[in-house]
This record gives structure tokens, sequence and C-alpha cells, in this order.
């Protein structure tokens, strides 16, 4: 027997990043525990991390190629896989062109490199991902806001934190750890918690603002009414580097009085006026947001106020605001991913990109054109699909039309660790590596200044890294590739003067940190400054200065539709145990959450006969879902907090239960939902009756 090996590697359970110590014995991973060592999480990690030897070896782990024939699936070779799929890919780029194939993929996993350069090099300008209303939607709002993203800086020692719209204990979301913030916090940082639920941090904060969910960018206008008014804004930076400042503050005038933005958003204008004076007054200050933001028709405008306020209060760039870390000096996702391989004829022919401008820009399509394509054939057909980490079936919006959708391509393939209800409606499954299983350097598309090295501690069946199976798919369809991972490893990591395998030892790579870059530079823009005016939007006939706008389906909008639905259902509370529609099958993690939960207020719970645990009926104009009830009083009566992601995989038919408590059937993907630019689908806030279902 052998001994015990421990092998050094970067987790990626969630998007990624903490330093992992796996335990190896027998050619088996017998378990995973923190690196004190790494930087990113100084040696812990959460339950979803530690639970990875429970997924990778799981029983219903697929681990070898598969086809469906006939319903059933079967076992192939790899190369018999890939044939297949190039043979299937090459029939619709002969009948319809390469635009009638979705390459897509899920929330931030690692391979977006490999990914994109798959799409561009494929010739299908029709890319999808779910950062039409997640991060790159960030991306691109402070791309043209002020030229990168501005991330907070807890390394700087921020002195009031805004903790808006995110809950990094639970969620660790992209550059951060929930550990960067606590240790910043426990420092002594204030704390402003804008959250319309009283979580773990909201009970903890100095200023708790409890707004009514979606109402953020009229928020955000809220605090800049206080800061102009009170002149609490820094003069010289304001006079230097922003770009349509005056317009502006005219704007926040004529349409955002404290008592207005009272009136939509919940919060009394006191607390508003406090917490605008706290975070404009302490130096420095950071804000750390998150998804609930982008995730409605406000996606681009509420980004860009915020970044507005970062700016104005003197924040941008400077040690404990928001600033632009410095990435150590490899080659990045965008020089990998050969953009501009992609014809400018392909790149016309983007669906939706006449619309979404932004997230042309960024190079993606909002799933909801893809869906209409499929379904009409219009403007063009498509006919095929290549899904890799991702279950759209759970995870996007109005997921009915999603099914449909899918159900109706003539070839998919789709690339993932277990069969999910996506999965089942695919053509052929590739089997992926987990991060156990891959050399990658990881997480090059963040921006918190780090490269790291994950390296590979098993082989687990014939899986394949997802890397390796978009460069032996790409091959096969004549595509431009390094022969091995390991070989595009070693030219993304060329300018370093380091190979992978010397990177492996190092174990990670820093960017030197710089502030106030602009000092020197200005910003990235067209202007040079940041542009609170956008002169991009303006060149696209879109209103250049931000705003709030309504949601389209809520009790001030909708009054009608209120009647018969009455509550604000905010869907897609994330626990700590699950990843979307992740996990459900590990039995570490279920245990800790068996079923979907729907949090509803006391008050609101006995108006229906709604007691603790019971089975609810939450309906919406799009359908009906199930979810056990849970009792908070830290929501307002007039909300319902739901879970997403869930699916059942111990029911073994009818593709796993996927429309029992699918709280995606509910939410709307109509184009009048989205936003402008960006095509973000509001999944935080719609309109939703409960009942107590008659079968408990
Ligand atoms: N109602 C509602 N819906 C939401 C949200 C919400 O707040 N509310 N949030 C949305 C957000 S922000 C996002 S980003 C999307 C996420 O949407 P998705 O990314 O589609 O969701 P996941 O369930 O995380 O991922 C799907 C699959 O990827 C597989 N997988 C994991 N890692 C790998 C890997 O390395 N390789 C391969 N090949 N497969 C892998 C998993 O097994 C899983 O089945 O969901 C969105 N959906
Ligand atoms: N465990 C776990 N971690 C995850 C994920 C997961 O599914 N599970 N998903 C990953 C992904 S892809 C993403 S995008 C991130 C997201 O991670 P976060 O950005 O942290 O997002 P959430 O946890 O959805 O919501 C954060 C907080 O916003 C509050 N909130 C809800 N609606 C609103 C609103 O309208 N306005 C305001 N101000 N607050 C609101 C919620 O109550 C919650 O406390 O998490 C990532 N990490
Ligand atoms: S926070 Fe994310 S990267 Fe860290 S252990 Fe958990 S799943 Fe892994
Ligand atoms: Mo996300």
């Amino acid at each position: 027997m052998d001994e015990v090996k421990k092998i050094k590697t970067v987790c990626r359970s969630c998007h990624g990043g903490c330093g992992v110590i796996a335990h190896v014995k027998d050619g088996r991973v017998i378990k995973v525990e923190g690196d004190p060592e790494s930087p990113i999480s100084h040696g812990t990690m959460c339950s979803k991390g530690l639970a990875i030897t429970q997924l990778a070896y799981h029983p219903d782990r697929v681990l070898y190629p598969m086809k469906k024939t006939r319903g059933t699936w079967q076992r192939i070779s790899w190369d018999d896989a890939l044939d297949f799929c190039t043979e299937k890919f090459n029939d619709v780029i002969k009948k319809y062109g390469p635009e009638g194939i979705i390459v897509g993929q899920g929330t931030g996993r690692d391979f977006e490199s490999h990914f994109s350069r798959f799409g561009n090099l494929l010739g299908t300008p029709n890319i999808l991902t779910a950062g039409h209303m997640c991060y790159l939607s960030r991306i691109g709002a402070t791309l043209t806001t002020c030229g990168r993203h501005p991330a907070i800086d807890y390394a700087g020692n921020p002195k009031c934190i805004v903790m808006w719209a995110c809950n990094p204990l639970w969620t660790n979301p992209d550059e951060y750890k929930g550990v960067s913030f606590w240790r910043a916090y426990e420092k002594g940082a204030k704390l402003i918690v804008i959250d319309p639920r009283k979580g773990f941090l909201a009970n903890r904060a100095d200023l708790w603002l409890q707004l009514r969910p979606g109402t953020d960018a009229a928020m955000a206008m809220g605090f800049f009414s206080v800061i102009i008014e009170e002149e609490l804004y820094d003069r010289e930076f304001v006079e230097e580097y922003i770009h349509g400042w005056d317009e502006f503050v005219q704007r926040v005038k004529s349409d955002y009085s404290l008592e207005r933005v009272e009136d939509i958003t919940w919060v009394k204008q006191d607390l508003i006026r406090k917490a605008a004076r706290m975070y404009a007054g302490t130096k420095p200050a950071g804000i750390h947001w998150g998804v609930p933001t982008e995730q409605t028709p406000n996606c681009t405008d509420f980004t860009r106020i915020a970044v507005g306020l970062m700016a104005a209060t003197g924040n941008l760039d400077a040690p404990g605001g928001n600033v632009f870390h410095e990435p150590p000096p490899v080659r990045k996702v965008a020089e990998f991913s050969a953009h501009t391989s992609l014809s400018e004829e392909q790149k016309k022919k983007r669906l939706g990109g006449d619309k979404y401008k932004l997230a042309a820009r960024m190079t993606f399509i909002t799933p909801k054109c893809a869906w209409d394509a499929i379904l009409t054939e219009k403007p063009y057909p498509v006919k095929a699909g290549y899904l890799v980490g991702t279950n759209p079936v759970i995870t996007r919006a109005n997921a009915r039309e999603v099914y449909d959708a899918l159900k109706k391509l003539d070839f998919l393939a789709v690339s993932d660790f277990f069969m999910t209800p996506t999965a089942e409606l695919a053509d052929v499954f590739l089997p992926a590596g987990t991060w156990l299983e891959q050399n990658h350097m990881a997480d090059n598309w963040k921006f918190h200044g780090y490269v790291l090295a994950r390296q590979k501690v098993v082989q687990i069946g014939e899986c394949w890294q997802d890397h390796k199976i978009f460069m032996e798919l790409g091959k096969r369809m004549g595509q431009k590739w390094w022969d091995t991972v390991e070989d595009a490893l070693d030219w993304l990591l060329e300018p370093t003067g380091l190979n992978w395998e010397e990177f492996k030892e190092k174990g990670y790579l820093k960017g030197d940190m710089k502030y106030y870059k602009y000092r020197e530079k200005g910003f990235s823009t067209p202007t040079r400054k940041v542009e609170l005016y956008s002169t991009i939007f303006e060149k696209w006939g879109v209103d250049p200065l931000p705003k709030y706008t309504e949601l389209p389906e809520s009790p001030v909008s909708r009054p009608d539709l209120a009647e018969e639905f009455p509550y604000i259902l905010n869907s897609g509370f994330r626990t700590p145990t699950f990843f979307h529609s992740a996990n459900r099958m590990i039995p570490w993690l279920r245990e800790i959450r068996p079923d979907p939960i729907v949090e509803i207020h006391p008050q609101t719970a006995q108006k229906h006969n709604i007691e603790e645990g019971d089975w609810v009926w939450i309906a919406s104009p799009r359908g009906r879902v199930k979810e056990r009830a849970r009792l908070n009083d830290g929501i307002d009566p007039r909300v319902i907090v739901a879970e997403h992601g869930w699916w059942y995989p111990e029911i073994r038919d009818q593709e796993h239960g996927w429309d029992i408590s699918n709280i995606n059937i509910l939410t709307d993907n109509s184009h009048e939902s989205m936003d402008p630019v960006m095509g973000a689908t509001s999944l935080r806030v719609l309109l939703c009756s409960i009942s107590r279902c008659e079968k408990q």
C-alpha cells in the first residue's frame, strides 16, 4: 500500500481559488484540506470544496463518453464521441453556416479561454454564457464607465465597507473569498449592508438598509442626492476626472429627491442620508457589490452609478477603496481566445447583437435570443448546441422555453459530471474532469491580481478536463491548438519566464500593485475620464446618463397583475452547500439542506394558513412550482425569498423532476423585461402568489 501523498492544488467547486492540500492514497483522493499558505483563502475551505471527494467518486458520476441511441444512453470511446460531434457540427456548418451552432457555458469555471477559442475558431458568433446577468455584465458596465473592473481592496484595509447585495461569507463570488472581507471587517471597518433580507451580515451591520428588491439603482441615486446636496464629494477628482458631472448632477437633482427615493426603495430618508454620509465621510471606503444588482433591467445602470459613487468620493484606485488590480504578466484570456479570428461578417450575425449592444461588445448573446432563433428559425436556423458546465433547463429564466428550445435542436452535446436535466436532452455526453483532474492556470479571468497553479491530482475513469475536450474536438474540426494542455499553459505563462512545471512548483504569481494609475494615464475610456455621461452609449443612441427604471413586473408597474400575484418574488437565494443546480446528489451537502426552501414572513404565512415546513405552491403568470416554507421575520411581509437550482437527482425518470421545484419555471425572459443594452433577465423581482399545497 502507498503512503499518503499530499499534493497542493486549487479548488473550483464554486468560482474557485481556495488553496487545497489533497491527500492521495493508492491513486485515490481520501480527503482535502485548506492550504494555510494560500494568499486567497489562508487555509480556509467551505463545505462544497470539502465535499469534492463525494462528488468526484459519486456512484452516479458519468465516467465515460456516452451516446444516446433510440432513447437510451450507451458507452462509447472518446474517438467515437468526438468523431460523431465533428460529423454533426460539420453537417450544420455545411447547411446553415457556423452560426447555426450555439456554444454555451454557465458561470465562470476557469475554461473560458478554451471555450471562447473553440467558438471563435468554429466561426460562430453565438456564444452563450451567464454573463448577460452575471459578472460579465459588471465587466461591460465598468469597462464603458471607467475602463476596468474596480474591485474592493480588502488588502488595503477599507475603513468603511458597503456590502451591496452580496453575501460573500456564503457565496465567495468571483475574485473574493468571504475570508478577505472578514479579515478587513475584523480590523474594525464600519459596515453598511444594503439587502432586503436580514442575514448574518445585516445583523452585524452599523447600518442596514432593507430596500425593496431590485431598486438598487434608485438607492444609489439616493446616495448621490445626499452627497451632492451636502457637497460630500471630492471636488478635485470630480473636476479633473469625471466626464458629464454637471449633466449627472442635474439628473439627480431633478429626478431623485430623497422623498422619491424613499417611495421607490421603501427605505426611510434618514437612513439613506446616514448611510451616504458614512460612506462618503469615511476614508477609505469600498463598495462590494453582488449579483442581485445585475439581475434586473437596471443591471448596467446600477453598476454605472456605483462606479460614480466610488469616483466622486475619491475612492477609485485608492488604497482600501475600489481598485484596478494589476495582473501578473501572463497572457490573458482575450489573447488566448483568438477573438480576432471571427470575421466582421460573422460578428454581424450575432443573435440580438443589434439590440443588446453591450453584450455584443462583450462577445456573447443573451439566452432569449438563442431560444427564439431555435424555436422560430429567425433570423436564421440554429440547429446544434454544445453546452459545457451549464444546466440551463434549471438555471435560465423561463425554463419551459429553454426546455422546448433544447429539445428542438437537431444535435446537442453536453459536457458535465452528471446526467442533469439538461444533459438528458443531449445526443452525446462528454465526461469532464473535476478540479482534482486538471492542470490549469486558475483565476486568470479574475480581477484580483493573482494566477494560481491548479495541478492534476488524480485521473478518474476516462474523464478529461474541459480544456482537453475543447482542444481535441477543435483539432478534429480543423482548428489550430497546442499539442497538449500543458503546451498551451507554457504559452500562457511565457511572458513570465516560467513554464508550467516551474509555475506548478511556485504555486501562484501576483501582479505588482500600484494605486492611482489614472494620474499618469487617465482612465481607459474615450474621454480618458470616468464617464458618468457615457460617450459610448450616446453613440449607440442609448440614454448616456444612468437612471432607475421601474421593474417591469412589480406592484408599481403592474397593479393589475398584482391583484392575482400580490407578492414580490426574490428568487435565487444562495445557500452555502449548493452551487446553483449542483450538489443535490452529494450526501454530506444534501443532508444539511434536504429540501428547497421558500422564506415567508410569519404574518404573510398566517394569512395563507402556512406553517413552518409546509410545502407551498409558488405561482407566477408563467406557472407554479413547490418549495418548503421557512418563516422569517427578517424579510418584508410583501416579499417572498426562494431558492433556485432545484432538481431531484434521486428521481430517475421524468428528467429528474426538473419542473417540480425549479423556480425558473416562474421567471420571465421577455425582451421587455430585460436590460436594454445587456439583455439581463429579471431573476430577482417578479410577481407571485403563494398557497399551501393540498398534499403535504
Ligand atoms: N432564478 C434564478 N436563477 C438563477 C440565478 C438567480 O439568482 N435566480 N442566478 C444565476 C447566475 S448568477 C448564474 S451564474 C447561473 C449559473 O448557471 P449554470 O452555470 O448553468 O449553473 P450550474 O448549476 O452552476 O452549472 C451547471 C452544471 O455545470 C456542471 N459543472 C460544474 N463544474 C464543471 C466543470 O468544470 N466542467 C463541466 N463540464 N461541467 C461542470 C455541474 O455539474 C452542473 O450540472 O444561474 C443563474 N440562475
Ligand atoms: N454557495 C454558493 N455560492 C455561490 C453560488 C451558489 O449558487 N451557491 N453562486 C455563485 C454565483 S454564479 C454568483 S453570481 C454569486 C452571487 O453571490 P452574491 O453576489 O453574494 O449574491 P446572492 O447570494 O444571490 O445575494 C447576495 C445578497 O443580496 C441580497 N439581495 C437579494 N435581492 C436583492 C436586491 O434586489 N437588492 C439588494 N441590495 N440585495 C438583494 C440577498 O438577500 C443576499 O443576502 O455567488 C456565487 N457563489
Ligand atoms: S469557497 Fe469555493 S473555492 Fe473555496 S473551498 Fe468553497 S467551493 Fe472551493
Ligand atoms: Mo452568477
